[in-house]
Order: C-alpha cells, then structure tokens, then sequence
C-alpha cells in the first residue's frame, strides 16, 4: 500500500478487504478507486485495481451466467425477421404496449409484476416481420438476479434490439439509469460506441490489429496490451480507435444492443420530464406511447434496422413481375450475388445478372453484375 495514499483511500481499502463475497468485493474495489487521486505515483496501483475490477467482473459473469442456466427457462426461440424484447420497471406499461401493437395477449393491470413469464408476438412494418417479446419487470438488483431478473436480462442479451419502457407518470430518468445499469452489469451498452473493439486473445501470434486507429500507432496498442499482459491477441476494429478505446474493451468490455426508448402512459406525462429525457439520450430516439392514442411502429423498425447495419431488400419474380412483400434483410454493403446467396444455392450459382429499380437511379431499372452494392428499399430481379 503506497504511504501517500489519502486517509478515505486507506479507509476504502480496508472494505476491499474485509469483503467476502466477489459483488462485495468488486463495489470495494471500485469506491477504492474512485477515492485513489490519479498522478504518475499512483499510475501502477491505478492499474493494477483496475486490473483487478476486470478480472472479477469476468468471474462474476461466468457464475452469473450459471445461475441463468439452472430452472425454468425463459429462452424463446427467435422466429420472424428481428428478435425485439420490451425492458422496464415494474408497471411501467410494457404489456399494455405489447398488447396494443401484437395480435398476442399479455394481461394488463395496475398490480406490478403481473406478467410472470416472456411472451412473443409479431408486429409487421413493409414486410418486416419483428419479433416483440413482452418480459417481467426487472428491478434494480436484476442484473445480480433479484425478482428473476437475470433471466430477463439474458434474453436482452440474446436479443437484436431492445426497447425501453419508462413509465411516463413517474420521473423518466432515474428509470432510464436504472435500466441502463442493470444492462451495463450483464455487459450490454445502448450506447453507440465510437468503435466496435474486440479482442480475442490467442495463445501464439503477437498481436494482430485489424481496424483503423486514431491518435495512436499500432505500437501504442501493443504497449497497453502488455500493460494487461496479453502478449497474443487478434483485436478488431470497426470504426476509428483511440487508446483509451482499446483500454475500455479491456477493463469493461460492453458489446452495443441497439434500443429505443418507449414512454408509455404518455397521456400522463410531463412536457419537463420528456424534454429533460431527450437532452439526456441524445441521439436514442424516444418515441411515445398512449394506450388513448394510435400508435405507428415502422420509425422504430427502420431505425433499428439501421442501427443493426442492415438494409431492406425486396426481390421481383422474372416470370410473373410480382415484387415480394417481405424483404430480404441483408448487411449494408451487400451484393446481388449476396442476396442470391441468402435465396437458393441454385440461383448463387448460375445467377447471370440483375435488374434493379432503385431511388437513387434516373431511370429504373438498370441492368447490373454480381457484385453490384445494392442499398435500402432496392428491388432486385435475379436474372439466371
Ligand atoms: N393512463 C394510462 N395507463 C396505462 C397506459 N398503459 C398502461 N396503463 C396502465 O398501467 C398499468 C400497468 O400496465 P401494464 O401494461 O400491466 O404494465 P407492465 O409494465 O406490463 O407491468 P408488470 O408486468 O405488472 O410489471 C395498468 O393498470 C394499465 O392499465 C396508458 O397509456 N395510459
Ligand atoms: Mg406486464
């Protein structure tokens, strides 16, 4: 223990040590840190704990993913185009919500936790088909398993998008902290980070880094590996990097779930709360919900078709003209011979070219190659 270290620090350290169990532990490690000042003496010890907070936040996780495989199981398949599942507090209006926008039944009432178990539904918006999944509500704690919560939380996990409801009769942030920290302690983040980075370790090879960097050079991610003694290492990145980028994937690796915010009871809410919430998010869209009002669900599915990277492809049949009402959903970037690939192998291979109408062409359609980009909204006839 350095001798310079702040008497609240040294208090601090004491908890680390008297704790017993790893949550306990890791709460310690973190107000211990929180409390260590941060200069060129304390660089060490600064990374050593938080070396420490890393790696117990991986046993953590390990013991708590256990404890989700054992009982009843809330796991529900994925059917349709994007698995969907609604998050919130207890009562907030997930199941009025869910109810109004699905042909599926999930009881409403003015008692919490009435809905027990995850119940699917499907919602259609220009063909896509998206899987809504009403859930339990989770309380603060949920992320550690109080009220189940954990179960919810791992179908959040296992899920393309989320949507967060907040009751919008009672304070909107603090519901919204709650929830993102319960998301954040099972290492889902809402928030689009500036680059994607992972790292999967190796047992040979050196580091490897494919991706852009910014403001650092390729030895300044070999350097702080090390640090972190990881000395092979394949690291991906999408986006641009920076250090402290890198850094964060390390201590507290949160992969993106891409969520929109649903105020439900919107009929009670204040105009000062709903302000005060957009300032906070800024750009997760926040849409509202009455049960007195109608409601329109395609700007929530486009823009989580966006945020999932992926784009809308609608095929037309060369015999009969017949464009397909369900689209294709592929990754933005993607290619005739991409999209054929996902219809038939037969079509893969002897496809000779495309026709393709498209907003961006003067005139419709165009005849294009194999390895043609297509965009959203596109509508393709694959030509053998
Ligand atoms: N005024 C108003 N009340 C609503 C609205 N939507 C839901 N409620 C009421 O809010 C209460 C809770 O709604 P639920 O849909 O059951 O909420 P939940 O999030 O599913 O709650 P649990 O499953 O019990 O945790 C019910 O009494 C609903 O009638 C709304 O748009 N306006
Ligand atoms: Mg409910």
């Amino acid at each position: 223990m350095p001798a310079n270290l702040p008497a609240e620090a040294k208090a601090k350290w004491l908890k680390v040590m008297e704790a017993r169990t790893p949550e306990e532990k890791l709460k310690a490690l973190q107000e211990f840190l929180s409390a260590v000042p941060k200069h060129k003496g304390t660089e060490k010890l600064v990374m050593q704990v938080r070396r420490q907070i890393a790696t117990l936040k991986r046993e953590i996780e390990i013991r708590r993913k256990k404890r989700v495989g054992r009982g009843e199981r809330f796991f529900i398949e994925k059917s349709g185009d994007l698995q969907v599942v609604l998050i919130g507090e207890p009562n907030s209006g997930k199941s009025a919500f869910f109810t109004a926008l699905t042909r599926a039944k999930s009881p409403s009432s003015p008692a919490p936790f009435t809905t027990k178990k995850p119940i699917p539904g499907a919602v259609c918006c220009d063909g896509v088909i998206v899987q809504l999944i009403d859930t339990p509500s989770i309380i603060r704690g949920a992320s550690q398993g109080a009220l189940r919560g954990n179960k919810v939380l791992a179908l959040a996990k296992n899920a393309d998008a989320l949507l967060l409801v907040l009751d919008g009769s009672k304070p909107l942030l603090e519901q919204l902290k709650t929830l993102i920290n319960e998301l954040e302690a099972v290492g889902l983040s809402i928030r689009k980070p500036r680059a994607i980075v992972a790292i999967e370790r190796r047992s040979c090879g050196g580091i490897v880094i494919l991706g852009e960097l910014e403001n650092c050079s390729p030895s300044d991610v070999c350097r702080l590996l090390r640090e972190y003694r990881i000395y092979n290492a394949l690291v991906k990145i999408e986006g641009r990097a920076r250090l402290e980028d890198i850094e964060e994937s390390i201590l507290n690796p949160l992969s993106y779930k891409p969520a929109a915010i649903i105020v439900a009871k919107a009929d009670l809410v204040s105009r000062d709360e709903v302000n005060r919430l957009k300032t906070a998010v800024g750009s997760i869209p926040i849409f509202e919900f009455s049960l007195s009002r109608s409601f329109n669900f395609e700007p929530i599915c486009r823009y989580l078709i966006r945020e999932l990277g992926l784009i809308r492809v609608y095929t037309r049949n060369p015999k009969t003209g017949e464009v397909e009402k369900r689209p294709v959903l592929v990754k933005r970037g993607a290619s005739v011979s991409d999209v054929a690939k996902l219809i038939h192998s037969r079509i893969y291979k002897s496809l000779k070219y495309a026709k393709v109408w498209s907003k961006r062409f003067k005139f419709n359609p165009q005849r294009v190659g194999r390895d043609f980009r297509l965009e959203d909204g596109d509508i393709v006839e694959l030509v053998c």
